[in-house]
């Protein structure tokens, strides 16, 4: 068995099979997300998660507020104009080279394998590494109480591992197709009415060991606060379409407090 089949289980994940990548290229395209249940191995899991909290006194905690475009506040709008609402988002964060060298999240993230049938996925040529040092494989940590606010995510798409769900709470709820980043279409109207809670999210299902892949563009998305002394545990895999792309300065400051 190759290194990369005792971390992923190729049962629920065929990496090679074509068959497989088109159907899971057809469902991202038609649905924004596709979930691969049982894409860890139990064994991974419990590796994973045992390594996770063995580095979480490594990790940079934040609350924060912003808008849920991820922009600064314009000041030529009102305050509580929708573009301007600020939004609490709080987690725990640990980034690429605070992962043991002997992770599997290395093993599952440099297998050319997962980069080709990601790739293929998504519709890139190739995917690639940041070129900072921290940014590629991030673990994210959320306790009782923490949670991840409305937003659009600046990246076309997002690959996260869930490694430990809470007792409650910890869900991913999200909105399709709600504006058009590219047309600069930014549906106030429609923003607010989710923020409002006039419209009800739709909840993605998601268990320890499943991967997902999400179109998070165009698609505002939260993760609703843990609830209970559990914290929820996931992996955020992150690739560029181009090589040689460095996290934003400002970015690194934010989400890591420092640069390297
Ligand atoms: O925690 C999650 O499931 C989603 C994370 C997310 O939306 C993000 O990091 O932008
Ligand atoms: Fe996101």
């Amino acid at each position: 068995m190759t290194s990369v089949g005792r971390v992923i289980d190729p049962a629920a994940c065929p990496l090679d099979d074509a068959g497989f990548i088109e159907s899971c290229r057809i469902q991202l395209d038609r649905d924004g997300v596709v979930t691969i249940p049982g894409f860890l191995r139990d064994e991974a899991v419990a590796a994973l998660v045992a390594e996770a909290e063995a580095a979480r006194d490594k990790a940079f905690f934040t609350s924060s507020t912003h808008n849920v475009y991820l922009t600064k506040p314009d000041p030529a709008l009102a305050g509580d104009h929708v573009f301007n609402r600020q939004i609490t988002s709080s987690k725990g964060c640990i980034t690429t080279d605070q992962v043991p060298a002997g992770s599997g999240l290395h093993t599952i993230y440099d297998a050319p394998s997962f980069r080709r049938f990601l790739a293929q996925v998504v519709g890139e040529a190739a995917l690639h590494e940041y070129a900072d040092p921290l940014s590629s494989i991030n673990v994210h940590y959320a306790s009782e109480g923490q949670e991840l606010g409305w937003h659009f995510d600046n990246s076309a798409f997002a690959v996260t591992l869930l490694l430990q769900e809470p007792e409650e709470g910890g869900e991913f709820q999200y909105v399709r197709d709600l504006r058009d980043a590219d047309e600069g279409e930014m549906n106030f109207d429609g923003v607010a009415d989710v923020l409002d809670g006039v419209v009800t999210p739709a909840t993605l299902p998601v268990t320890a060991g499943t991967l997902v892949l999400f179109r998070g563009r165009n698609s505002m998305h939260r993760v609703t606060p843990t609830v209970g002394g559990r914290t929820r545990i996931l992996v955020v895999l992150a690739y560029n379409a181009a090589p040689g792309i460095a996290l934003s300065e400002a970015a690194r400051m934010t989400f890591y407090g420092r640069l390297g």
